[in-house]
């Protein structure tokens, strides 16, 4: 008989993995899962590629991802080399139309389409769109102070559903249009909780580049309901960047998200991680 290498230890190892992976396959069969890929995760070339396999990995195995995308830096970058101002005000970038032609170019044409490739590229149907497609995400102004910003106000999710029975990936910007002819600038987070809102998702994952939500003593906590993200924002503990995730992660659980998981998406196989395994990945906050 050949001896036991460590090499087909690895192998019993995976065969282990995927064996355990069985129930949570079960649980997520034909679930709807939004996950938030945030600019500052998409910056090296293997991260993008990790992230696209295990969105296919998701789909092969029956369940519906939806990618909403940011770009943040990208859009910086672009900004700088034509010799654009811009500045955030409480975490939103004040768009006038000449930033806001730049945003749109960066996020649905550069930033939207590497996402698409990279999906085609291990085997998936990623197909790119924006808000604007198929009156995806129909926005109002925000605040007149911020100029182009928009805030979701009307959702039709007709399209998705349509991309799910075709084995189709949505790939999503997060571009508005206005009821006058107006494009909007939208957070990617808030595009990510109001597509999540609308499809009544099963989970809503928003990949940071923070390992989650810090109590006190900067811990993780690995499971929060509503009322302490609540509390823990009241007396500080929850603070800065966190702010707008957190708030997304409440406005989506109000309108039906089942959880919402913030987590690293740094992390290699985050979404797996989260999905697939007893072990879980960040904090999830659910009702
Ligand atoms: C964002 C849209 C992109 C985004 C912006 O212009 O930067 C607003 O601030 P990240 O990578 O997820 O931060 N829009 C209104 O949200 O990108």
């Amino acid at each position: 008989m050949k001896k036991q290498t460590a090499m087909n230890q690895d192998w019993i190892a995976t065969a282990r993995t995927l064996s355990e992976a069985l129930p949570y396959l079960q649980r997520y069969e034909g679930a709807i899962v939004v996950v938030k890929f945030g600019g500052h995760a998409m910056t090296d070339a293997d991260g993008l590629e990790n992230f696209a396999r295990d969105i296919v990995l998701m789909r092969q195995v029956g369940v519906n991802p939806v990618i909403v995308h940011g770009g943040g830096p990208m859009i910086n970058e672009m900004l700088d080399k034509l010799q654009v101002k811009s500045e955030f005000v409480r975490g939103k970038r004040v768009t006038d139309q000449a930033t806001m032609d730049v945003v749109e170019m960066v996020l649905s044409g550069q930033v939207n389409k590497r996402i698409v490739q990279a999906i085609n590229a291990q085997g998936g149907k990623g197909v790119g769109l924006s808000g604007k497609d198929a009156n995806l995400m129909v926005c109002r102004q925000d605040d007149p102070e911020l100029g182009l910003v928009g805030t979701p106000d009307e959702m039709d999710t007709t399209i998705l559903h349509s991309m799910f029975r075709s084995d189709i990936i949505p790939v999503i910007a997060p571009i508005g249009m206005g009821r006058e002819g107006q494009t909007f600038n939208v957070n990617g987070d808030t595009a990510a909780g109001a597509i999540a809102g609308a499809l009544r998702a099963d989970r809503l994952l928003l990949l940071t580049d923070v390992a989650g939500v810090k109590d006190g003593s900067g811990e993780v906590v690995t499971a929060l309901t509503a009322q302490q993200i609540r509390d823990m924002t009241a007396d500080g503990t929850i603070a800065g960047g966190m702010i707008p995730k957190t708030q997304t992660a409440l406005d989506a659980i109000e309108r039906g998200v089942r959880a919402v998981v913030i987590l690293d998406g740094r992390a290699p196989n985050a979404v797996l991680l989260e999905l697939f395994t007893e072990h879980g990945a960040g904090s999830l906050i659910r009702a």
